[in-house]
């Protein structure tokens, strides 16, 4: 090569190899860049997405595939025959002074319920709770087909596995699940995931819903409207634990349902709805200061 030549094969390098390899590196290490903020965010996202994804989450009515193509398809004998026979109401109609007297009480002792976190270690006799599951299984259901399962757990171990559980799932929850502004909502109920009255309570009702029946020929038998039907259950369990004098909180053990189903041996047809922990509350308890919305706000009457 002469030195004519040499010069430039050098010189090109400079104007154009150089500035190749410089971009080659500019853009490389820019594209990494991207991809950790992406990951991050993908990270901090991660619980927002995944309730946005849930449409059970966003409050959305979620329509039980399985159950859709079970109703209608099957057929079987009714559990209840249609000549079932049609017996008297047991009704008493009180007086209008009667009614605003027992309607004005009722609320006077239901406004007292409130979530308790702080539960004492005292034992609760288990005819007490007996009583009221009795009262939870009074709710009105799809076709009179009761697809609630009630679990009443007061055996120490058990509890201890079920508060494990639960936590391992919570701090999930919190730190990704949730994300930012759920946990900043929650902030003034100061609870995390630490869940100290799974093991204090004396019991714990887990409510089931069944999401259908088995025939004894081992085919589904249809429960309609299991979800709202196992809901207001809840609700009368929650009137009755208040009623007993003594205290609960409607706990959402989210992701938590399936490893607290297996860990009761119950069947996948049955779905943890609301985990209850049952008893007296700390004799230092305390709860939030909060308000109730007034009858204007949360009612709109036609009359
Ligand atoms: N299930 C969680 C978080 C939680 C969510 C709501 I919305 C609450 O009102 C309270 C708690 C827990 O039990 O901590």
């Amino acid at each position: 090569m002469s030195e004519g030549e040499e010069a430039l094969v050098k010189s090109s390098l400079c104007v154009y190899l150089i500035p190749a390899i410089i971009a080659f590196l500019y853009f490389v290490l820019s594209d990494q860049k991207k991809g950790k903020v992406k990951k991050e965010e993908v990270v901090k996202n991660l619980g927002k997405q995944l309730i946005s994804d849930n449409p059970e989450m966003r409050g959305e009515e979620v329509i039980d595939k399985e159950q859709e193509l079970d109703a209608g398809v099957k057929t079987y004998e009714p559990y209840f025959a249609e000549d079932t026979p049609h017996v008297a109401l047991n009704h008493v109609r009180y007086t209008e002074e009667e009614m605003l007297q027992r309607s004005r009480d009722f609320y006077l002792e239901i406004n007292k319920r409130r979530s308790c976190r702080m539960m004492s270690t005292d034992a609760v006799p288990r005819s007490v709770m007996e009583n009221i599951l009795l009262a939870g299984g009074t709710s009105p259901s799809g076709a009179h087909t009761e697809p609630w399962l009630f679990c009443l757990v007061g055996n120490q171990e058990i509890k201890e596995q079920i508060r494990d559980i639960v936590e391992q799932e919570e701090l999930v929850n919190y730190n990704s699940r949730m994300g930012d502004q759920w946990v900043n909502d929650l902030k003034f109920v100061k609870t995390d995931w630490k869940k100290e009255y799974l093991s204090e309570a004396p019991w714990l009702i887990l409510v089931f819903k069944q999401t259908y029946g088995l025939l004894e020929d081992g085919g589904r038998r249809n429960f309609y409207y299991n979800e709202i039907s196992t809901c207001i259950s809840a609700g009368l369990l929650l009137a009755a634990i208040q009623m007993a004098g003594l205290v609960t909180l409607t706990s959402t053990p989210m992701n938590a349902g399936p490893a607290l189903r297996k860990l009761l041996n119950r069947p996948p047809r049955e779905k943890l709805m609301l985990l209850l922990p049952c008893g007296y509350p700390a004799k230092d308890a305390t709860v939030p200061g909060i308000t109730r919305k007034p009858l204007e706000e949360i009612s709109a009457v036609y009359e």
